[in-house]
Parts: C-alpha cells; sequence; structure tokens
C-alpha cells in the first residue's frame, strides 16, 4: 500500500510507546511494582483481596508521571492527528497520559487512566494527579471509602468497543505501536482491521504474539520508527 494514500487511520498503541520515556512496561516490569506481576493485580478480585496494595500500586505509577514526559514517538502521533487529511484514530492500552502530554488531543484510553478517580459510591470520575485510598474523601460527593482506580482490570469490560469497532470497519490503514499482542480485545483488532480491508503495520522492539498477523513489522525503538513512518504518511502524492 502506498501509505501517502492513507485515508483513515487506526493506531493501537500499548507500553513499548512509552518505555524511552522511562515507563516500565508489562513485560519488563519484573517486580517493578512492589514485587507483583500486574496480570495479578489489576484484577477487581485483587483489590477485593487486599485494597491497599491496588491502591499502592496505582498511587506510585500516577506519581511517577510526575518525573516523566512524552517521548518523540507520541510527538510525531500527535503531529499525524494534527496534519493528515484523513480520520487518525489513537487508541491507547496504556493508562499513562503521554500521548496527551505529547500534544495528542483525541485519545481513547480503552484500559482507563492512572490520572482518573471513580468513586463507586455516587458514580463521579474526575481527573486527578495525587495518591488516594479508602480514605481519601470523593471530591464529588465527599464520600470515603467508594474511590476506586479509573482502570479497566483483567476481567473487565474496556472502555468505548463500540467506537473502537467502527473505526477498525472504516479504515484503511491499521498501525500498532509497542505492544506485545497478549492481551485481549486489543490484540485482536490487527485481525479485526485485516478483515475490513485494511493495510496493517507493526512497530516493535521485538516480535511480538501477532506479528505474523501484519503485513508489514518494523523492528526497532518507537522513538526513533514511528517518526520516520508519520514522514512517509504525510508526503503529499504527487499531483497527478
Ligand atoms: C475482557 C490496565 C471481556 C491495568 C490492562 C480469563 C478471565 C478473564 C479474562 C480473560 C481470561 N483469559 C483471557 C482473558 C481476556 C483478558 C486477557 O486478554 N488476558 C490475557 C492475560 C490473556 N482480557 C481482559 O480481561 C480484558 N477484558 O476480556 O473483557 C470482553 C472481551 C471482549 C470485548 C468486551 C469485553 C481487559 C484487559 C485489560 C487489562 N488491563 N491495563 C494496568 O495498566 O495496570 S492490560 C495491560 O497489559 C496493558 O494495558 C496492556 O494491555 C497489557 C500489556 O500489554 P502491552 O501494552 O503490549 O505491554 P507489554 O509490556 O506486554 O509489551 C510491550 C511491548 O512493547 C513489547 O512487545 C516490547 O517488545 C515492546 N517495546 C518495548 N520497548 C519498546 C517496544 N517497542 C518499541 N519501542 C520500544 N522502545
Amino acid at each position: 500500500m502506498r501509505l501517502d494514500h492513507a485515508g483513515n487511520i487506526v493506531i493501537l498503541t500499548g507500553a513499548g510507546v512509552s518505555a524511552e520515556s522511562g515507563l516500565s512496561t508489562f513485560r519488563d516490569s519484573g517486580g517493578l511494582w512492589e514485587n507483583h506481576d500486574p496480570m495479578t493485580i489489576a484484577t477487581p478480585e485483587a483489590f477485593a483481596r487486599d485494597p491497599g496494595l491496588v491502591y499502592r500500586f496505582y498511587n506510585a505509577r500516577r506519581l511517577q508521571l510526575n518525573e516523566v514526559d512524552a517521548n518523540p514517538a507520541h510527538r510525531a502521533i500527535a503531529r499525524l492527528q494534527r496534519e493528515h487529511r484523513g480520520d487518525v484514530f489513537l487508541v491507547t492500552q496504556n493508562v499513562d497520559d503521554l500521548h496527551e502530554r505529547g500534544g495528542s488531543s483525541q485519545v481513547c484510553h480503552m484500559h482507563g487512566e492512572l490520572r482518573s478517580a471513580w468513586c463507586l459510591a455516587c458514580g463521579s470520575r474526575y481527573a486527578t494527579r495525587e495518591a488516594f485510598d479508602a480514605a481519601t474523601a470523593c471530591e464529588r460527593c465527599a464520600g470515603r471509602g467508594g474511590l476506586r482506580p479509573d482502570i479497566v482490570w483483567f476481567g473487565e469490560m474496556p472502555y468505548e468497543m463500540d467506537l473502537i469497532e467502527r473505526k477498525l470497519a472504516a479504515c484503511d490503514l491499521f498501525i500498532a505501536i509497542g505492544t506485545s499482542g497478549t492481551v485481549y480485545p486489543a490484540a485482536g483488532f490487527v485481525r479485526g482491521a485485516r478483515a475490513f480491508g485494511a493495510y496493517t503495520i507493526e512497530v516493535n522492539r521485538d516480535s511480538s504474539e501477532t506479528s505474523s498477523v501484519f503485513h508489514q513489522h518494523r523492528v526497532g525503538l518507537a522513538g526513533e520508527l514511528v517518526g520516520e513512518l508519520v514522514e512517509e504518511i504525510l508526503v503529499q502524492p504527487p499531483s497527478t
């Protein structure tokens, strides 16, 4: 496919797009987070069993955001969203806010956000940069004990699935950046896009669980490769 002829684009990002900003990925976290495997702590059961541990796990990651910044991959994606003549839908598995800090204004956080609190007592969700736990009063209803991280845990329904599926059906270019393709339904998006005729490109430092499904696999660091890919898409086709 001639990338400079791409119309509607869907970009899916995973932890690898934030790795060069200094945020651990899930594969590399290796106990960086209180010696716990995210797969066993990012669950409703873990929160019910030991809420203090889960609050600490997310408070540490939320506060770590104050020490990192967007990298060239985030900025290149934001440039594509600004300058591409077609639709660019950015859906991320990441719960950090580095896409926004890299200049993206439209970001679909299918797995939620570290900098959002969800009050189960009043149903409100609101932005916060602070640590919180069961003793913290909700900023909306002032109730205590009802706040949870606004994160989609394993076994929970990801956000915006209807919108995501509509965008996959309408895109002619699907790009996955820095994701191991281990977590569903996100790992299945490439198959969905292909089924609707999209051309598919993977950008990853290594191979992933779904590399064989992509038309093209660009191996390397997102901070270096994404900028080049965006240039290829934005170059104006020769006027014919
Ligand atoms: C769902 C928030 C139904 C948490 C996350 C049994 C019971 C219940 C469910 C299941 C089950 N078995 C399977 C499932 C489904 C389950 C699942 O997929 N499990 C896996 C473990 C098999 N999924 C769910 O439960 C989902 N919900 O299924 O509900 C449903 C289904 C369909 C439709 C509607 C409803 C919910 C999953 C969401 C869980 N929450 N995040 C938190 O962040 O704390 S998942 C979390 O892990 C991330 O968000 C991400 O999705 C995943 C990690 O993946 P990656 O982002 O890819 O990160 P990873 O470290 O793995 O890979 C990094 C990649 O980057 C690597 O390839 C590396 O090579 C590369 N890289 C590194 N550096 C760079 C780089 N590339 C380029 N440049 C670099 N510099």
